[in-house]
């Protein structure tokens, strides 16, 4: 089968952001859109000839018209292999590992992450690296490179591929292999986590819920927490994938899956729930009366990580992103282990993994992950949590006070101001970074710009968010998101410490409200905003 050589001319904006590209949908179904973008992938790669590529996405709208057009350009440049889940399906995490374990040159991962789906909501194409991670910038600035001047592209004149049988066919010279989605991401589950200790804690009568919110979870949830490990039936709730996530917004939050946060604050909720965003990299984690945040999770992951078979070693280090709390520092610190501060993305904690400098990451934005892939991965902390459960014979609560007495607490949020004209944030943004070099109001000792060195390959991101330091200890720090769609999303994140023997039960919003409002002081938000409060708190 010959290859097609088509003419097109260069989209303007196709930047990759903190996780890949992502825009509207209809902006990927213009013609030739999604072509420009994954033939500048192939080019800023050195071609596709004799590679082995993953590909697949979290189902939402146009996952399966997207991979159909990939896999021609694949087979036209030249590609050995593509190595697909079936139906389209594949989770980030499940992806990441798959790269790795099938020794591919990369992937092509399709999500709009924890963004809506729908022909009117989001879509999103992001390439992955041998390591099975994120491309790091710079890959993705040679893809932006290539976008701006790309005229053609290669493609095959043929007929859809059938996805739905697992098996192997061909299109053109390329071998086009079907898996199921599922069974090498369970298999490495399962030599990580002590599954039985899992079994008979749940077999003793626990009682749990996980949220799959419509997304691509639901496979490996019923797979794994209902068939491997026992749970009842109805333990995984929207745990069939949907294009439109249920017309949801599968963002585990607590304001996204709040009648899951109902469940567990109510007098008859389980003992432990969880949910998991789009393409199940991200989680939230909450015990009967409890929701844990993510910064506070990936601490008590870390302190307890080596109660799980797969990190009895003990860990390396642990990342974690600037904007992220500092509780894990505390935890590294008492370990005697390396603590690492990158910027927000997950792409920045692969040199880090890779070096085996760090073993655990996490991010705010509920993504918590290890050494096992090289992606965040939301079952992963689902299951670990339930390891060390298991093991400990404590409720989440009483986990998470007897951290708190340990360590300390680091009171935590992050309230998001969103789509607000980007003039007016990057305004917002400019007029703080000027305030860095001035006299500093009362009760700020620093102000500055967050700059990464990577300890790895030295290479050095700057402007990856302000922060700001307070005199007592408390930190804000503020950046644009990366990963909207519509205007620009101001991200707020506030930070208080509370020492071990203090008080360590106050409401999260009450303990950060001074700190809230000398942001607003500060920069004036709210009012240039034309917000009176944030849109989204977690
Ligand atoms: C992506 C990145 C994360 C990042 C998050 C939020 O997650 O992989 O590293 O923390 O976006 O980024 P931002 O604050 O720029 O919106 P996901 O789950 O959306 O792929």
């Amino acid at each position: 089968m010959t290859p097609v050589t088509k003419p097109i001319s260069p989209f303007e904006g196709q930047k990759p952001g903190t996780s890949g590209l992502r825009k509207k949908t209809r902006v990927f179904m213009q013609p030739g859109y999604v072509e420009a973008f994954v033939q500048s992938i192939f080019n800023a790669i050195g071609g596709c000839a004799g590679k082995t590529f993953v590909i697949g996405g979290d189902g939402r709208y146009f996952n399966a018209e997207a991979i159909q057009t990939i896999l021609r350009m694949a087979a036209a440049s030249g590609a050995a292999r593509a190595i697909v889940g079936q139906g389209g399906l594949l989770s980030t995490p499940a992806a990441s590992n798959l790269i790795r374990v099938r020794g591919a040159d990369g992937g092509l991962i399709l999500s709009a992450s924890h963004n809506p789906g729908g022909i009117d909501e989001d879509f999103g194409l992001k390439y992955n690296i041998s390591n099975g991670g994120p491309a790091p910038e710079g890959v993705t600035a040679a893809i932006f490179d290539q976008t701006k001047t790309l005229r053609e592209y290669y493609t095959l004149d043929t007929d859809d591929l059938d996805l739905s049988a697992i098996g192997e066919t061909t299109l053109g010279g390329m071998t086009v292999e079907i898996v199921d989605p599922v069974t090498d991401y369970a298999a490495l589950m399962q030599t990580l986590f002590d599954f039985d200790a899992i079994r008979a804690l749940i077999a003793d009568g626990f009682t749990l819920r996980f949220d799959a919110m419509h997304a691509v979870t639901g496979p490996y949830a019923k797979t794994i927490i209902e068939g491997m490990l026992g749970a009842p039936e109805g333990t995984v709730l929207n745990g069939v994938p949907s294009v439109d996530f249920g017309k949801g917004h599968p963002d585990p939050n607590p304001i996204w899956a709040k009648p899951l946060v109902d469940m567990v604050m109510s007098s008859d909720g389980p003992d432990f729930a969880a949910a998991s965003d789009g393409d199940g990299d991200r989680n939230m984690i909450l015990g009967k009366g409890v929701y844990v945040t993510p910064s506070d999770s990936l601490a008590v992951l870390a302190a307890n990580a080596p109660l799980a078979p797969g990190y009895a070693r003990g860990l390396a280090g642990v990342a974690r992103s600037m904007p992220t709390s500092r509780a894990a520092d505390r935890v590294a610190d008492k370990l005697g282990i390396g603590a690492y501060e990158t910027p927000t993305g997950w792409k920045f904690f692969g040199n880090l993994l890779d070096a085996g400098k760090a073993t655990l990451c996490g991010e705010e934005s509920a993504g918590t992950g290890s050494d096992h892939v090289r992606e965040k991965d939301g079952l992963w902390a689902v299951l670990l949590w339930l390891n060390i459960l298991a093991k400990r014979k404590m409720s989440v609560k009483d986990i998470l006070l007897d951290h708190w007495q340990t360590y300390g607490r680091d009171y935590y949020s992050r309230h998001d101001y969103e789509a607000v004209d980007s003039a007016v944030a990057e305004g917002i943004m400019g007029d703080l970074k000027a305030l860095a070099d001035g006299p500093l109001p009362d009760g700020i000792q620093k102000i500055d710009s967050f700059s990464y060195t990577d300890p790895v390959d030295g290479s050095v991101s700057h402007n990856q968010g302000m922060r700001v330091f307070f005199d007592d200890g408390a930190r804000a720090v503020m950046r644009l998101s990366g990963t909207g769609t519509e205007g620009a999303t101001i991200r707020v994140y506030l930070e208080r410490y509370e020492v071990p023997d203090g008080d360590l039960t106050n409401e999260t919003q009450d303990a950060l409200a001074p700190i809230a409002a000398a942001v607003d002081e500060l920069t004036g938000l709210k009012e240039r905003s034309g917000r009176t409060a944030p849109d989204v708190m977690t």
